[in-house]
């Protein structure tokens, strides 16, 4: 095994140290008391950067360390690290895909039924001791609705799995279709919201995708219309979301996530038709913990000298050893 010096900009599972700091020293830059003299000094022998939090990693942050080699992300989505710019720099960029599907799938469908069967307010209902003066009032429903799903990737499908067993129609919008899929493919998302009942996002972050859901998307998804998104808040327009919720230009809303976390406005607080997730996709004990294995396996293997494990598409393995491997 190569030393490899790692870095932890930010805390995040203690896990993740836990386990790289077994093997190869690991320096936890929140604990020093000067970050940028730290830097300073020790950026130029950082090899590795674990990231656990959603630092931005653009291309000036990474030629702060230049002899990075590595950087192993936690989490599937990666938008916080200009991949594009590591690639150019001879960066491996890895993330925590796979471990994290069926987890994310089954949040995507909590939120969906609490969305429109208004379980979360039906339950404050009971809570307030509202019952034994009435029934709570009856609610949409989902039979007979079709849902539209924005990025079948492997979240997508997961999510799709579970739709079908509640015996839903699936249609789906992404970058191309996929041939191996039995749903229907739109090329447009205005026309997919416009067949759609329930619009799931599950698309990645990022310039590409930022404001896909706009004011045209809500106005086609229509009056009895449910937006859900496990992605990432950059994909809604808030603002726009936040208009359409409050007019009835959609029924309802069901977020995990939000423009500019952890700050939720106050206005999507405050509507009735919006449940709220503080970002829990992937929140649980069990799937946080592969997560966080695998973003130490990434950097225990490159150490080893062995390919990364799981290399995002714009830094493929091809081969190359560290920088001075
Ligand atoms: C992250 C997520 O792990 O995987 C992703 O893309 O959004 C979550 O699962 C979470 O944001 C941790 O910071």
């Amino acid at each position: 095994m190569k030393s490899l010096d790692v870095l932890m900009p930010v805390e995040g599972m203690g896990l993740i140290g836990d386990l790289i700091g077994a093997r190869l020293p690991v320096h936890r830059l929140w604990l020093e008391p000067n970050p940028d003299l730290w830097l300073a000094e020790w950026g130029p022998r950082i090899r590795a950067i674990a990231v656990a939090g959603h630092i931005r990693a653009d291309e000036a942050y990474m030629r702060r360390f230049p002899s990075l080699e590595i950087i192993s992300s936690f989490g599937v989505g990666y938008d916080h690290i200009d991949a594009k710019a590591a690639a150019r720099l001879g960066i491996i960029v890895t993330n925590t895909p796979g471990v994290l599907d069926d987890e994310v799938a089954d949040t995507a469908l909590g939120l969906m039924l609490m969305a429109v069967r208004q379980l979360p307010q039906a339950e404050r209902y009971l809570r307030a001791g509202l019952w034994p003066k009435g029934a709570y009032p009856l609610t949409p429903s989902l039979r007979g609705r079709t849902v539209g799903i924005v990025g079948l990737g492997r979240i997508g499908k997961a999510i799709a799995t579970r739709v079908s067993g509640f015996g839903l129609d699936i249609v789906y919008h992404g970058r191309h279709a996929q041939t191996d899929v039995p749903y229907r493919y739109y090329p447009s998302l205005v026309e997919m919201a416009k067949a759609s009942d329930i619009l799931i996002i599950v698309a990645p972050g990022g310039p590409s995708t930022r404001h896909i859901v706009n004011a045209e998307v809500l106005e086609a998804l229509g009056p009895e219309g449910v937006l859900i998104n496990i992605a990432r808040g950059s994909l809604v327009d808030e603002k726009a979301l936040i208009g359409a919720l409050r007019t009835g230009k959609i029924l309802a809303a069901g977020l995990d996530v939000y423009e500019n976390e952890p700050n939720v406005p106050a206005e999507l607080i405050a509507l009735p038709n919006a449940v709220l997730l503080p970002h829990v996709g992937s929140a649980s004990v069990k799937t946080r913990q592969a997560m966080a294995e695998c973003v130490a396996e990434n950097i225990l293997a490159w150490a080893d000298g062995k390919p990364p494990l799981t290399p995002v598409p714009e830094t493929p393995w091809q081969g190359r050893w560290g920088k001075d491997g």
